[in-house]
């Protein structure tokens, strides 16, 4: 990050804003919204300082709820419009926050590209193993056999293995968090923000209206933590949630180059993609399409 740090004042209400929150009593995107929030604070980022992305969903009206630069984008493409907005401008920090539905869905694809491609951004997925906003469809994170809205007789399909997914695809930055664990996720999102690369942040988010399966109380009782380790270790500490649940920052590889800095045609190059688009005339252009 290369920003300057000359916001030692912030506070809460730096990030809040009027506007009425629509989440249920008890949904774990408070929790979220306030370790963001926290996270922020400790960075010394002011609102005007950073980007914020937000995918279609209950944790998308986040959005009315937070003060700064933020994009609401289409169900299960925040990953992608965020990513481009990273490649624009390196020296804004972009965060991401997704569902478990769209990033599992109609999002998977940019998930697997993003991670690969080590863009320097901080996806915070929505962990609530549903479509909330759609009150209680199942989604791929949704335990087999759980009755849902859309599956009154439990659902059908596997679950998918999210993290056993992520690790496959040789991430840079895997954590998990809890939304009940407001503390602990605010140093994993200051570790997201500033690691150099993908940064992968798995909440499991309390949704007290929709998922009867995973609520506050079970999360916070079969969470431990775990210090960073090899890549095996970290990847098997993830997959197996049988007994207990891993949380932390579960696997970090510093040394890994970003998308951009490995980019031979960006090199030697001080000016940014933003800066750069504006110098050219498109009005030519344009003027032939309309
Ligand atoms: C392409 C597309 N598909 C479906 C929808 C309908 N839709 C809106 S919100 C939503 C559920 C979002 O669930 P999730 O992404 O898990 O976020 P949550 O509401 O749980 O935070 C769906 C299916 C849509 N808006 N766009």
């Amino acid at each position: 990050m290369n920003q300057p740090k000359e916001n030692a004042g912030l506070s809460m209400k730096d990030y809040n804003h009027n506007n009425l929150c629509t989440w249920c009593d008890g949904c774990g995107n408070y929790g979220i919204l306030t370790a963001i929030k926290r996270a922020l604070i400790e960075l010394e980022l002011a609102p005007h300082q950073v980007l914020i992305c937000f995918d279609v969903g209950c944790h998308g009206n986040m959005s009315d709820t937070l003060v700064g630069y933020r994009f609401h984008g289409l169900h299960g493409r925040v990953i992608s419009l965020a990513a481009g907005a990273a490649l624009a401008n390196p020296d804004v920090p972009v965060i991401a926050f997704g569902g478990d539905g769209a990033c599992f869905s109609e999002g998977v694809g940019h998930l697997v590209h993003a991670v690969r491609s080590n863009y320097n951004m901080t996806f915070i997925l929505h962990n609530n193993a549903n479509y909330g906003l759609t009150t209680g469809q199942a989604s791929a994170l949704t335990p087999h056999g759980e009755k849902m809205n859309t599956a009154p007789h439990g659902t059908v399909e596997e679950l998918l293995n999210s993290m056993d997914f992520v690790f496959s695809l040789n991430p840079s930055f895997v954590a998990r968090g809890t939304s009940g664990n407001i503390k602990q996720l605010t140093d994993i999102i200051k570790a997201g923000i500033n690691h150099q690369g993908f940064s992968y942040i798995d909440v499991l988010q309390a949704c007290p209206t929709y998922n009867k399966f995973a609520t506050h109380e079970y999360l916070l009782g079969k969470c431990y933590e775990v210090e960073t380790s090899d890549f095996e270790t970290a990847r098997k500490a993830a997959v197996d949630t049988s007994e207990k649940i891993a949380t932390g920052v579960l696997y970090q590889d510093k040394t890994r180059s970003t998308f951009l800095d490995q980019l031979e045609a960006r090199k030697g190059i001080d000016t940014r993609l933003v800066d750069e688009v504006r110098k050219v005339d498109v009005s030519a252009l344009l003027a032939k399409f309309s």
